[in-house]
This record gives C-alpha cells, sequence and structure tokens, in this order.
C-alpha cells in the first residue's frame, strides 16, 4: 500500500512490523503517515502562535498579508520560532542536570543513602577544573562546593560566566562568547531572558533573537557540563564495556523492565534494585529479572553498566508489543504518549515517576533520591507482578540481537592513546590526522526524525565517514541506531572502515593489550547530555594543535533531528566552531535571511555553521569537505 511506506530501516522494528500486520496496532509509523501532508506555513516557521491575536501566517511576498498582525515579518517570526526551540531544549537537559545536581545535594547533606561518590577520580578533575581546591579535602566536602557552584550557574545573574561553561573551553572560545556578548551568567535566567526577549512586542531584530538564543544554547551546553560530570560522580566514568543492542535482547524467559527516559539518578538505582531481587523474580517462575534501555537512560546504563538497549526514539513502542515487556519505567523526555495507549493491548505496565510526566492511565510512583532504593524496589515489584500476567499467545520477539562495545568517555580514549603516548596522548588522534592516516573527527548525534525513513540517514552517513577514514564518536539515538544494526562492533570495522581507519584502530588495539575486545568502528560517547563529551575532545584537540576549535578537523552531525534538545546542541555545536550537519530541515526556510544567518554568517563570527542537507549522501560528502579543508589548512600552517 504505497500510502503506507514503512518508515523504518531498522531490522529489528522491520521484524516487529512484520509480526504485527493483520492486527489492528497502530504505531508511530501510521500517525507520521495520517499527518501528511504537514502545514506548510509551520513547516517553513512563518506561523506565529506566540500571542492570542494570532495565529498569523506569511502569506504575500509583500503588503500586509506579510507581516503578522502586530506587524512581525517573515524574519522575526522565524527567527523568535526558531529560538524558543533552543530555550525548550535548554529547559530540558538543565531540568535534567538539576535532578543529578540534587541528588548530588542530597548526598551531600547526608539524605541520599542510596547514593555515593563512585568517582573519586572525576571529582578531584572535576573540583580543580572548576577552581576547588582539593588538598586535604573530605571528597564530601569538596563534592559541597562543586554543588553549590552548579546551583550557583543555575540561578541568580552573577557578574562571573557560568562556572559549568567557562573552565571547560579555550581561552580563544571564551574571549569569542565575550566578545560577542553571548556567554551566559546564568542558566535558568538566559532561558527566561529568551522568552521574554521573544514575547509579543519586543526584540524583532533577528540578528539579536538568533544571538539571544546562541547564548541560549550555550546555557544549555553548562546545563550539559553539569549533567555529565556529576553524572560520573555518582555513577562512574565509563570504560569500555560489551553488550549487545536490539528487541531481541528482550528475554521471554526473564522479568523484562525497559527504563525509557534519560535520567541515569532513576534508571542506576532499578538496575541495582533488580540485581537485588533475583529471586522474587524466581518466585513467579521467571529466571531473573533483565533491564533493558531505551533511548538515552538506556545509552546511560549501556555506557556504565553494560546493560542492553532494547531500541530507540522511533521504536519505542515496538519494545511493548513484544509481548514480554512487563513494565515500562520512565522518566522525561523522547517518551511517546503512546506507549500506554500500546500498553493497553498487552500486560505491560507504564509507570510514570516525575511530578513533571504524567500519562493518563498510567501508574504513577513518585521517585525520590531520598528514597532511591525503597522506590526503586517497588518498581521492581511491579514488573514482577505484571509478569504473572503475561499472555504466551502474545509474545513475539525479534530475533534480532547485535553484539557492541561502548563505554567510551574521553578518559577512556585518553587512556587509550596513552598508551601510544602517554606525555601528549591526544596527539596520537591530532598526528594520525595531520599525517592523513584518518580524516577527522565526526560527531554523530541526535534522534529519529520520520521525515525520512528511521536510522537511514544515521545509517548512511555512517558507512561514508568511516569508509572515507573518519574517526567516528557517537550519542543518543545516533549511537542507539548504529548499536542496534551491528555497527558498534569490533566486526564492523573489517567491513566497513577504510584502510587508514583500519590501520589506526589496529595500531591502537596493538598498544593496549589490556582491553578484552577489539575496538568498534564507532565509539559510544554516551547519552544527549553527554554531547558534552564530544565539546571535551574538541577543546582538547584545539589545545593540542595550539589553535582554537574552528581550525580543528571536527564535525557534527544530526542527521534525523526531532527534538528541541537537539537544536539546542546543534547550535552550541555551531557556536563552538563546528561545521555541524542537520539532515532533517528546522523551520528556518520562511526566511532567507534567518536561513542565512545561521548557515553563512553564523561562520563569519564563530567559525562554525549549519549545513541544512536532506540527502544523507551529499550531507556527508559536505561533511568530508570541511573536514579536509580543515586539515589541509593546519598542514599549510604547520
Ligand atoms: Ni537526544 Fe536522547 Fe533520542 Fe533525540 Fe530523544 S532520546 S536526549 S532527544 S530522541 S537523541
Ligand atoms: Fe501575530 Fe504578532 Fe501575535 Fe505573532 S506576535 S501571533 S505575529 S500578532
Amino acid at each position: 500500500d504505497p500510502k503506507n511506506p514503512v518508515r523504518t530501516s531498522d531490522p529489528g522494528a522491520l521484524q516487529m512490523l512484520k509480526m504485527l500486520e493483520g492486527k489492528n496496532i497502530e504505531t508511530v509509523f501510521d500517525r507520521v503517515v495520517a499527518q501528511q501532508p504537514q502545514c506548510t506555513f509551520g513547516y517553513k516557521g512563518v506561523c506565529c502562535r506566540i500571542c492570542i491575536a494570532g495565529p498569523c501566517r506569511v502569506k504575500k511576498e509583500d503588503g500586509p498579508g506579510s507581516r503578522g498582525i502586530c506587524g512581525a515579518s517573515a524574519y522575526t517570526i522565524v527567527s523568535r520560532n526558531l529560538v524558543r526551540l533552543i530555550a525548550g531544549g535548554a529547559a530540558s537537559h538543565s531540568e535534567h542536570a538539576r535532578h543529578v545536581l540534587h541528588t548530588a545535594h542530597a548526598l551531600v547533606e547526608g539524605h541520599a543513602p542510596d547514593y555515593e561518590i563512585k568517582s573519586t577520580a572525576k571529582l578531584h578533575k572535576l573540583a580543580q577544573r572548576l577552581g576547588i581546591s582539593t588538598l586535604d579535602r573530605e571528597d564530601k566536602e569538596i563534592l559541597k562546593d562543586v554543588v553549590e557552584l552548579g546551583y550557583a550557574d543555575f540561578g541568580r545573574y552573577q557578574d562571573r560566566p557560568l562556572a559549568f561553561l567557562d573552565s571547560f573551553m579555550t581561552q580563544g572560545r571564551r574571549n569569542k562568547f565575550q566578545h560577542t556578548n553571548v556567554m551566559p551568567k546564568a542558566i535558568d535566567g538566559t532561558v527566561t531572558e529568551l522568552i521574554a526577549q521573544t514575547a509579543m512586542g519586543v526584540d524583532n531584530d533577528p540578528v539579536n533573537i538568533i544571538f539571544g538564543g546562541i547564548k541560549t544554547a550555550l546555557a544549555d551546553l553548562a546545563g550539559e557540563y553539569v549533567g555529565t560530570t556529576l553524572s560520573d560522580v555518582l555513577f562512574g566514568i565509563p570504560e569500555p564495556i560489551v553488550s549487545e543492542a536490539n528487541l531481541g535482547v528482550i528475554d521471554p524467559k526473564m522479568v523484562n523492565i525497559a527504563v525509557h527516559g534519560h535520567n541515569p539518578v532513576l534508571s542506576e538505582m532499578v538496575v541495582a534494585a533488580a540485581r537485588k531481587m533475583k529471586a522474587e523474580a524466581q518466585k513467579v517462575g521467571a529466571e531473573g529479572i533483565n533491564v533493558v534501555g531505551i533511548c538515552c537512560t538506556g545509552n546511560e546504563l549501556l555506557m556504565r553498566e553494560g546493560v542492553y538497549l532494547a531500541t530507540s526514539s522511533a521504536s519505542q513502542e515496538m519494545a511493548i508489543m513484544t509481548g514480554a515487556l512487563d513494565a515500562m519505567v520512565v522518566d522525561i523526555q523522547c517518551i511517546y504518549p503512546s506507549v500506554q495507549t500500546a500498553a493497553e493491548c498487552f500486560h505491560t505496565k507504564i509507570i510514570t515517576t516525575e511530578g513533571i510526566m504524567k500519562t493518563p492511565g498510567a501508574q504513577h510512583l513518585a521517585f525520590k533520591p531520598e528514597t532511591a532504593m525503597e522506590d526503586a524496589q517497588k518498581l521492581v515489584t511491579i514488573a514482577i507482578e505484571a509478569y504473572k500476567q503475561r499472555d504466551p499467545n502474545k509474545i513475539s520477539i525479534p530475533n534480532e540481537r547485535h553484539k557492541l562495545v561502548a563505554g567510551f568517555s574521553i578518559e577512556a580514549l585518553t587512556d587509550i592513546f596513552s598508551k601510544v603516548c602517554p606525555e601528549r596522548p591526544i596527539s596520537v588522534l591530532t598526528d594520525a590526522i595531520l599525517s592523513g592516516q584518518i580524516k577527522g573527527v565526526a560527531l554523530m548525534a541526535g534522534c529519529n526524525n520520520l521525515k525520512r525513513s528511521q536510522d537511514e540517514s544515521h545509517i548512511a552517513i555512517l558507512k561514508e565517514l568511516v569508509k572515507n577514514d573518519v574517526f567516528v564518536i557517537a550519542t543518543g539515538c545516533s549511537a542507539g541506531a548504529f548499536a542496534k544494526f551491528g555497527l558498534m562492533s569490533p566486526l564492523a570495522v573489517e567491513a566497513y572502515a577504510g584502510e587508514g581507519l583500519k590501520s589506526f584502530l589496529k595500531m591502537l588495539e596493538n598498544a593496549n593489550p589490556q582491553l578484552t575486545t577489539g575496538l568498534p568502528l564507532v565509539f559510544h560517547v554516551g547519552s544527549c547530555v553527554d554531547n558534552s563529551r564530544a565539546s571535551d575532545l574538541a577543546v582538547a584537540m584545539a589545545d593540542e594543535l595550539g589553535v582554537d576549535i574552528p581550525k580543528v578537523p571536527f564535525v557534527a552531525s544530526a542527521p534525523e533531528a526531532m527534538h528541541e534538545k537537539a537544536v539546542a546542541i546543534g547550535t552550541w555545536c555551531v557556536t563552538l566552531g563546528l561545521p555541524t550537519h542537520v539532515g532533517s530541515l528546522p523551520p528556518v526556510e520562511g526566511s532567507d535571511l534567518v536561513y542565512g544567518i545561521t548557515t553563512q554568517i553564523a561562520h563569519d563570527v564563530f567559525g562554525g555553521n549549519f549545513i541544512f542537507e536532506v540527502d544523507p549522501l551529499i550531507g556527508a560528502q559536505k561533511l568530508l569537505n570541511a573536514l579536509e579543508y580543515r586539515t589541509w589548512k593546519l598542514n599549510i600552517h604547520k
């Protein structure tokens, strides 16, 4: 049926859809078709609903129909809509980070007995970065100071730049942010300011509006730094770890619990509780408890605990449709409201855990860091009870699962490089680029967006980049795609890597006999919040090369960006000075001026720019060109 094209290329999801044939079960793949054609005003960003005189649409090239009722032009409407996406993204990431910060605070105050400082090394490294003394001090005292600085970064405007941003940047970027007046001074304040700036009848200068958006994107990065660094302190710095991905990891003989959402503060505790409660699961006839991850909380657990990744964004409903998922514990972000609808056709219990995320029909269990283990055990008990309600006739699990290696924090990568050059580990990477052995570094990130087939663009771009010897790191649902397709395994290196990349990875493996696994084709650096790790790598490479980030052969790509968070991330990537490809067009086409600012003027000011290109092969070629140009320039200036 041409009206219902299958909009996924994920082999697990395809098998699941096949099994569902003839059954009256609705999925996201049906709904995306039902939404066609989508509104062109909205698509181009020229629909304004910022005040209730609207909606106003830009209907004509000139005359009264070319403006909103208040007189707002297309460039004002498009830029306001665009930066409000960034505000939404920054608010989301920093709300997540605030929870981690709150947990660290509760730990310091002695109110969160189930958490601990898992990585003293990270704590000390972080404190030193932030200028907090570590000498002769207890870990809790140090963490207390770190937490206070974090809260200060969130809170009132202060006469200093954000500690969780400034301390991690190159000197060149610090100066640039100051000179262009985009250095944020409070995370919350910057988000609020942008909402105020873009309210009806305030800013209508598109350049000023976009600079407000850039400042907010940098506040987003600060929030991500809080999230990543403190998660490492509480749950450990990721190290190379072997696991598996795709729907086949759901085990019919086990109580299966999916953790879905973003926050490791919850999901880490569910894993700990599940490990304790095996006997209870056996009492109801299961062999044990199998926690699997979906989306970024899945990535967090995969990185630190080796927990299986069941699936990623667009195929989240499929996990329920296996009929063997007993509970889905969700926290915040990227959770389709439809999971409850899907669960009602099966025995699966959906449990929401956060005050700001509830679903009609689902059970709500408020999760608090103060009573974390008790809460987590209750969640696991709900899954064990649900297991008893399983209908064996409804179980159909795709036999699709792939081995992978994940856990590549920048610390872990640096450690691997240091076995080749202990004094200057990052020079192992930069020298390989300067010599032409590899072509540079690419961060692949972001979501699924069903404007094209799920995962198709992620996979196509990755294959093109590695074939051309690019060292690829990945986060979020992009990493999820590679994991599900079996491309995050050492086996994939032989099949897909170019000769240069192959020899580079071989050289690293030979220097690291302590590794119990080969190195993967693409390096998983974490969840979307962990894009801050990519920022760390870009900064480290810049420092090693003695240049600022805009000269580093480092590019970013979000082939299937969907969430507001992805817009925030893409914007700070550009602001750091990275050529940043986006394969799903944001609503900017309604204004040539705004399109030009994001793709060209940004480059003149910050050295990075957006590359909007929906064709994955052309997108990949543009990324390769950007890398080649930067390497060529570095080599002639050497
Ligand atoms: Ni990132 Fe991760 Fe996935 Fe997109 Fe959503 S889970 S935080 S926003 S959809 S990559
Ligand atoms: Fe219309 Fe202006 Fe109100 Fe937007 S702010 S809805 S353009 S009147």
